[in-house]
C-alpha cells in the first residue's frame, strides 16, 4: 500500500480521514515519522495554511505528504470564525473578552453561541481546504457542507464545532451522527472525495 504522512497535530483529522482512506493509503501520522512540533499556520486563507503546513513536513522531514486547513464560516458574522476557528475564543470581539489558549473547543462554542445570541439567521459552512503534495507536484481540493448553528450544543461525537453544528437536511448535529455518516456528508469527507477521483484519473 502506497504511504503517505497527513501533516496534521490533530488526532480528530487523523482518525476520520484513516478511515476515508483505508484499504487505500497507509496514512502516517507527525508523530510516526518522528515530528513533535507545531506546524507554522500564519497566513490569512485556508488555502496558504493548507499548503504552508505541507510544505513544511515535506521540506523538513523529506516525506510525501498533505494537509488540511477547516474553518467554520458563519454568515452572519462576515465568515467568522473561518481561518481563525482553531484560537476564536482567544480573540477579544464585542462583549467577548479573550481567554488564554488555542484549540479550546468548549470555549470556541460558547464564544459563537454568544455572539449569535438572538440572531435569526444562523446559517454556516465548513469548508476544508486540502493540500496535497507528491513528488513535484502540488493540487488542492475544497469540500464545502452547509448547515446551521444550533442554539445548544447536541450530541458526544466528532470533535471542535460538531455539537453545534447541523447539517442542511439533517435534524442532529455531526456530534449526534456516527463516524460514518459524518464522513459521508461532511466538508473533509468531500474534499477527500475530490482527492480520491483525481487519484482514480
Ligand atoms: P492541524 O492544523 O494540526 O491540522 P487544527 O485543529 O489546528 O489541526 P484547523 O486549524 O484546520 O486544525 O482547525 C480549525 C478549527 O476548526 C479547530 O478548532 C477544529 O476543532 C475545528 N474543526 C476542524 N474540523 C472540524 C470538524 O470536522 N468538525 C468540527 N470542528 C472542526
Amino acid at each position: 500500500m502506497k504511504v503517505i504522512v497527513f501533516a496534521t497535530n490533530n488526532e480528530h483529522k487523523l482518525s476520520e480521514v484513516r478511515q476515508i482512506l483505508s484499504g487505500m493509503f497507509e496514512v502516517k501520522s507527525l508523530k510516526e515519522i518522528g515530528c513533535f512540533e507545531e506546524l507554522p499556520e500564519t497566513h490569512e486563507t485556508l488555502h496558504e495554511n493548507a499548503v504552508q503546513k505541507a510544505e513544511y513536513v515535506k521540506e523538513h522531514y523529506g516525506y510525501d505528504c498533505f494537509a488540511d486547513d477547516t474553518g467554520l464560516e458563519v454568515a452572519t458574522l462576515n465568515g467568522k470564525p473561518g481561518v481563525y476557528s482553531a484560537r476564536y475564543a482567544s480573540i477579544s470581539e464585542g462583549d467577548w473578552k479573550a481567554k488564554d489558549g488555542d484549540h479550546d473547543s468548549e470555549q470556541n462554542m460558547k464564544k459563537l453561541l454568544h455572539m449569535l445570541n438572538g440572531k435569526e439567521n444562523r446559517s454556516a459552512q465548513f469548508k476544508t481546504v486540502i493540500a496535497w503534495l507528491v513528488g513535484n507536484e502540488k493540487h488542492l481540493f475544497e469540500g464545502i457542507v452547509t448547515g446551521d448553528i444550533t442554539k445548544e450544543r447536541h450530541g458526544a461525537e466528532g470533535f471542535g464545532y460538531d455539537p453545534i453544528f447541523q447539517p442542511t437536511g439533517y435534524d442532529v448535529t455531526f456530534a449526534e451522527m456516527s463516524a460514518e455518516e459524518k464522513n459521508s456528508i461532511s466538508h473533509r469527507g468531500r474534499a477527500i472525495q475530490k482527492l480520491m477521483e483525481f487519484l482514480n484519473k
